[in-house]
C-alpha cells in the first residue's frame, strides 16, 4: 500500500501545543472547561493537551473519557452498549464547557453520537471540538473549533494515526487504497 507521512512527531507536538494555546485564548483560561477524549486515540490526545495547558498556565484541566460505540447510528455494534463516560471523582457536566477531542474527523457521526451521550448526562454550557486531523466528507453539519491539520482526502483514502502511548511512535499517514 502506498502512503505519505503527513505529520511526524514534531508536527504532532507543535499542533497540540498550538491547540492548547488556542483553547486558552478562546476560553480566556480554562475556568469551567473539561477535556473529553473519545475512545482510544482521542483520550491520549486529550491527556496531551491537558499536559500542555498545565505547562503553559500551571492549572489542571479535568479530562474525561467517552466511549460512544453504543450511540453510533451506522455501526453493527450500535445499541448494544450505551456510551460510557469515565471521569475522575466529582466530575460534573452541568454548565461546563466541554472540549471534545478526537483523532480524525470524517463524516461527523462520531461527534454527533458523542454530543448525544454527553447531553444525556447533563446540560453543558457549551461543546467545542478539537481534532488532530480533519479529512473532510462531512455528512452532518459539524465543524471543528481546533484542527491539527486539514487533510483533503478521497473517500477511498484512509488516515492512519499512530500515537506513542499505544503505537510506539507518533505519526500521521495518509494511505492511498
Ligand atoms: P481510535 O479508536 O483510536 O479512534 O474505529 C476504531 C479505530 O479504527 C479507530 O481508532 C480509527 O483510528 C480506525 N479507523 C480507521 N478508519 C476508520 C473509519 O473510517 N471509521 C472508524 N470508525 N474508524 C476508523
Ligand atoms: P466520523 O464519525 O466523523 O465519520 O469518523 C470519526 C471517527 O472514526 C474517529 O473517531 C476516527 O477514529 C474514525 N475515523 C474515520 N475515518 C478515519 C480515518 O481515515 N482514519 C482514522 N484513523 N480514523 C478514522
Ligand atoms: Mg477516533
Amino acid at each position: 500500500k502506498e502512503y505519505n507521512v503527513i505529520m511526524d512527531d514534531a508536527a504532532i507536538r507543535r499542533a497540540l501545543t498550538r491547540i492548547a494555546h488556542e483553547i486558552l485564548e478562546r476560553n480566556k483560561g480554562i475556568d469551567n472547561c473539561v477535556l473529553v477524549g473519545i475512545k482510544t486515540r482521542g483520550i491520549y490526545l486529550a491527556n496531551r493537551i491537558a499536559e500542555r495547558i498545565f505547562s503553559i498556565e500551571n492549572e489542571s484541566i479535568p479530562v474525561a473519557e467517552l466511549d460512544i460505540s453504543g450511540y453510533r447510528d451506522d455501526r453493527k455494534d450500535a445499541g448494544k452498549e450505551m456510551g460510557s463516560l469515565t471521569t475522575n471523582d466529582g466530575f460534573q457536566i452541568e454548565d461546563k464547557k466541554i472540549i471534545l477531542c478526537d483523532d480524525v474527523l470524517y463524516t461527523g457521526r462520531t461527534i454527533r453520537a458523542a454530543m448525544d451521550a454527553l447531553i444525556d448526562k447533563g446540560r453543558p454550557q457549551m461543546i467545542q471540538l478539537a481534532v488532530l486531523a480533519d479529512r473532510g466528507h462531512r455528512e452532518l453539519p459539524i465543524r471543528p473549533d481546533y484542527v491539527g491539520k486539514n487533510v483533503p482526502t478521497s473517500r477511498s483514502e484512509e488516515i492512519e494515526v499512530a500515537l506513542s502511548e499505544i503505537d510506539g511512535m507518533d505519526e500521521v499517514k495518509i494511505v492511498h487504497n
